[in-house]
């Protein structure tokens, strides 16, 4: 079998990539490790940048997003377990976010894909991606107990952290930058109704998170010991140390209810260079991940496939190997800028181990620096909503 581009991954940049692919009339299988049902079971990302809601719209698959989603101008940072300050994102930037929950826009793709009749096989076992520096390039798997093997033009590793494509670019070719942080993030689903805006809150109990999904579906996050496990934290316990991290006037507020799902999530910082290997591109988790205070993995998941996808396109359309031959350095210019932002975000609004009183000052100080700034608050504010892309995508 041949194809021109074989997508590894199904999540959102590999589904996003082949949607626009198909657009653009370029043959493309995408392989999956986990089954469909699988991959809309795990409970991720909720916020959308400006510019990742563009590049959705132009990529066709926008009708519920625009239907269902909700656009927020502000987010609020609250401290001390009394300070409350809105960052007007939209009065200081012109731009908003989008509240959609990342299994919606996975389901939309699949969806897509579905209409599309792409070729998406689930449950590919043993993916490898072999000779990406030869002319022949090949993508072998086993699907229904059968080996396959697919040739192609070009590899898209679009497989996550822990997927195959970074490493099939030998350990001297590429160099890791990482960052963990000593805490987790313990994240509930509730089906009760959301604050109105997101409520990010440093306590000297830890950092909090009010989020949202849809007008009755809440995301809600305390940070965690990273040893804790999902069956530590009854629901009552986890309410009432998230209403202890909130300043009391919001804490009234927050609708509580039984969870309907639980997770403990890692927090880390990554980046592997380059983020192309002769004819493979890595797009995604795959190449990077940024802690989740900062609201990025998504969004540079999206902006590497806006690169990737235009690169592929000018290549395909014009002969124009330009775009490809850019690509890494583009794509790690916005990568390496939200990686400095969620580390910023995370630095500021978590409880650290081992913090001094220097520390503790320091992080009050930049706080009330922020309360008194406009310019300080302007900066959060075009970083959390997106830096707008140099060549945004063309809507039809
Ligand atoms: P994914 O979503 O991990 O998808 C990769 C896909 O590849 C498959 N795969 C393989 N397929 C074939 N062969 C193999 N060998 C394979 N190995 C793996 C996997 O099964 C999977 O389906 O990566 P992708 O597409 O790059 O998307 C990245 C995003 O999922 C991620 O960055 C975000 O979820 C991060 N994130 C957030 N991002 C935001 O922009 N805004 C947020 O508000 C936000 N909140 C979050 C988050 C991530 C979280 N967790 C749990 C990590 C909140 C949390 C708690
Ligand atoms: C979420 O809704 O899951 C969410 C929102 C904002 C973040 C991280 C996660 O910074």
């Amino acid at each position: 079998m041949r194809t021109k581009v074989v997508i590894v991954g199904g999540g959102p940049a590999g589904m996003l990539l082949s949607q626009i692919l198909h657009r653009a009339e370029i043959d493309h299988v995408v392989l999956e490790r986990q089954t469909r049902n699988y991959v809309l079971g795990r409970i991720r990302a909720g916020i959308l940048e400006w510019s990742s809601v563009e590049v959705i719209r132009a990529a066709g698959v926008s009708t519920r997003m625009d239907a269902e989603g909700e656009a927020h101008d502000l987010v609020n940072l609250a401290w001390g377990g009394e300070h409350v300050l809105p960052i007007r994102v939209k009065e200081l930037t012109g731009r908003q976010m989008m509240a959609y929950g990342q299994t919606e826009l996975q389901q939309d793709l699949y969806n897509a894909a579905d209409d599309n009749g792409t070729s998406l096989l689930f449950s590919a076992d043993d993916v490898a991606v072999n000779d990406v520096t030869t002319e022949s390039p090949h993508v072998t798997f086993r699907h229904n107990g059968a080996d396959e093997r697919i040739d192609c033009d070009y590899v898209a590793g679009c497989d996550g952290f822990h997927g195959v494509s970074r490493a099939a670019i030998p350990e001297a070719e590429r160099t890791e930058y990482e960052r963990t942080y000593p805490f987790g993030w313990l994240g509930i689903l509730s089906e009760t109704p959301p604050l109105p805006h997101l409520v990010y809150t440093n306590h000297e109990r830890g950092f909090g998170l009010c989020s949202t999904r849809n007008p009755m579906l809440s995301r809600y996050y305390v940070q965690c010991p990273i040893e804790d496990h999902v069956d530590d934290w009854s629901d009552d316990r986890f309410w009432s140390e998230l209403s202890a991290r909130l300043p009391g006037e919001v804490a009234d507020r927050v609708v509580t209810g039984p969870s309907i799902e639980k997770s403990i999530a890692p927090l880390r910082s990554f980046v592997a260079e380059p983020m192309r290997y002769g004819n493979l591109f890595l797009a995604g988790d795959s190449a990077h991940i940024v802690p989740p205070t900062g609201a990025k993995g998504l969004n540079l998941a999206v902006s590497d496939v806006h690169l990737l996808s235009r690169a592929l396109i000018a290549h395909y359309r014009d002969g124009d190997t330009a775009h490809l031959d850019g690509y890494s350095g583009e794509a790690l210019e916005r990568v390496w800028g939200s990686v400095r932002f969620s580390w910023w975000m995370t630095t500021l609004l978590h409880r650290f181990p081992d913090m001094t009183d220097f520390d503790q000052r320091l992080q009050e100080r930049e706080l009330s620096y922020l309360a008194s700034s406009t310019a300080a608050q302007a900066s959060m504010a075009e970083q959390y909503v997106g830096i707008p892309f140099a060549n945004p995508p063309e809507e039809e």
